[in-house]
């Protein structure tokens, strides 16, 4: 049991940030394989075919965040990051560049979209973090989207670890990365005053750190699910 007295704005703050220094998926194995070289094509292909399902659920979670946000200057701010998922027309956004990050990669188009590849943990941790934002007070499902504080370092080394170790990929794939250096902290910023404004004792602090350390474990578990059947680079589902 945890005392009950309020954090300050900055022990909260430190408190949120402690849990991506001990379970952000940055530290996990398959990153660490990725950034030291390490994935095999079919390994690398298997994330981004796999990390797409995620992809293409970010807009939904949102939406269904932005259906209980009460406030009218929260949802103008909230909305953008559909938009920036979805884009605005054929061709356009986060989930467009993704597709695109595979056929980089050499997946095709089709393969992406038929989700194929998808694994059925992979699929199982994706739904667990739509339907905590479906079911959690808002002021919890927006904290659980403030593994986007630990992104930027983490995406900004991925696209140097791309361009020099994986040059078979195209880099025109990598056009989603450099956009999430800048969409990435802006919605954080958001989250952040979100949740620090909205979680107003003790028991709300300690439930929105909960839910940013369920978040790393579904990132987490995404990976693990990537680990077991790409063990070394083959397939041996
Ligand atoms: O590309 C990512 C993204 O659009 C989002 C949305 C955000 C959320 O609301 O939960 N989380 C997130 C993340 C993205 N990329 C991941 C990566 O490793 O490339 C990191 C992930 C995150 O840290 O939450």
């Amino acid at each position: 049991m945890f005392e009950s007295y309020l954090l300050s704005d900055e022990q909260f703050v430190a408190r949120l940030r402690q849990v991506g220094e001990e379970h952000y998926h940055d530290k996990h194995p398959y990153h660490l394989a990725m950034h030291e070289g390490k994935l095999s094509p079919v390994q690398l292909r298997a994330w981004i075919a796999n990390r797409f399902y995620y992809q293409k659920n970010i807009p939904i979670k949102d939406a269904l965040i932005l259906s209980k946000l009460p406030f009218r200057e929260d949802r103008r701010e909230w909305i953008q990051r559909i938009i920036d998922h979805d884009g605005r027309e054929d061709g356009d956004g986060g989930i467009e560049a993704w597709i695109r990050l595979g056929e980089a990669a050499g997946i095709p188009r089709e393969e992406m979209l038929n989700e194929c590849h998808v694994l059925p943990a992979v699929r199982f941790a994706v739904d667990a973090y739509v339907n905590f934002c479906r079911l959690e007070p808002w002021p919890i499902a927006v904290a659980s989207s403030l593994t986007e504080l630990f992104a930027p370092t983490l995406v900004s080394k991925r696209i140097g670890v791309f361009e020099q170790l994986y040059p078979w990929i195209r880099t025109e794939g990598l056009a989603y990365f450099q956009a999430r250096l800048h969409q990435a902290p802006r919605d954080a910023d958001h989250g952040l005053k979100i949740v620090l404004r909205e979680c107003k004792d003790r028991s709300e602090q300690e439930q929105a750190i909960n839910a940013l350390r369920f978040k790393c474990n579904v990132l987490w578990a995404l990976l693990d699910a990537l680990s077991l059947a790409y063990p070394d680079g083959e397939n041996h589902l």
